[in-house]
């Protein structure tokens, strides 16, 4: 198997900490999607969604999606469990991963495509657009991710990591939210400090120096 990816690539850094939190390394390749590589064949035949990161493997099966190449890999490597160990924990891990990438992850993506120069004409992932910038997507998308802070904030106060007592993959997807969130300056010491508490100390975990 091979892994395509881009170094400075958020979605790419976020298989990048899972293999680094599991002892896992896979022959990798650089697909420079600043310079539009993915558009190029044949990576734009074998992910037509033109993203990284994705894993191919031998069969010639393509797995894009960043949790969704993790995913696959703990099914081959199950040790150190990262998904939850039982049927209740793998779905509370799911259930935080997915209002994290759901009401704040994916508001503020749009934020940011919506704000940054270098993302005009690249409002939607993976394609070249000219639907405009909007100023009013980076303002809703604050809002957003502020309601799913507000929500998840008594829960961060009372929990070591974002699912519990364990980390896992809900963690990498957390701290992928947060760091969008501070770099949109979104106030999160002030407004949410149990959250802003549990982001300094994940960072510090040696899976996350990028
Ligand atoms: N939902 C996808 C998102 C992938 C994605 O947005 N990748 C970005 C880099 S962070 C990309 O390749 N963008 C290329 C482009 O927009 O042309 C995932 O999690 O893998």
């Amino acid at each position: 198997m091979k892994f395509y990816d881009f170094t400075p690539a958020p979605s790419s850094q976020r298989v990048r900490v899972y293999l680094a939190e599991k002892g896992l390394e896979l022959p990798t390749e650089q697909l420079n999607v600043r310079e539009d590589e993915q558009f190029a064949e044949p990576f734009t035949s074998m992910n037509p969604f033109h993203c990284v990161p994705f894993l191919a493997l031998d069969d010639g099966t393509v797995i894009a999606e960043s949790m969704s190449v993790c995913r696959y890999l703990e099914e081959l490597h199950p040790e150190p469990p990262l998904f939850g160990r039982t049927p209740a924990e793998r779905a509370v891990v799911d259930m935080w991963m997915r209002r994290f990438e759901l009401d704040a992850f994916i508001p503020l993506l749009h934020a940011l495509r919506n704000r940054l120069p270098n993302f005009a004409g690249k409002v939607v992932p993976g394609t070249r657009t000219d639907l405009p910038q909007s100023e009013a997507m980076v303002g809703r998308g604050r809002e957003m991710a502020g309601v799913l802070f507000d929500r998840a904030e008594p829960h961060m106060a009372k929990n070591e990591f974002v699912a519990g007592p364990d980390f896992t993959v809900a963690d990498i997807t957390g701290f992928f939210t947060l760091r969008m969130a501070y770099a949109l300056e979104m106030d999160i010491g002030a407004s949410w400090p149990a959250t802003h508490a549990w982001f300094r100390k994940v960072s510090a975990r040696p899976a996350f120096q990028l």
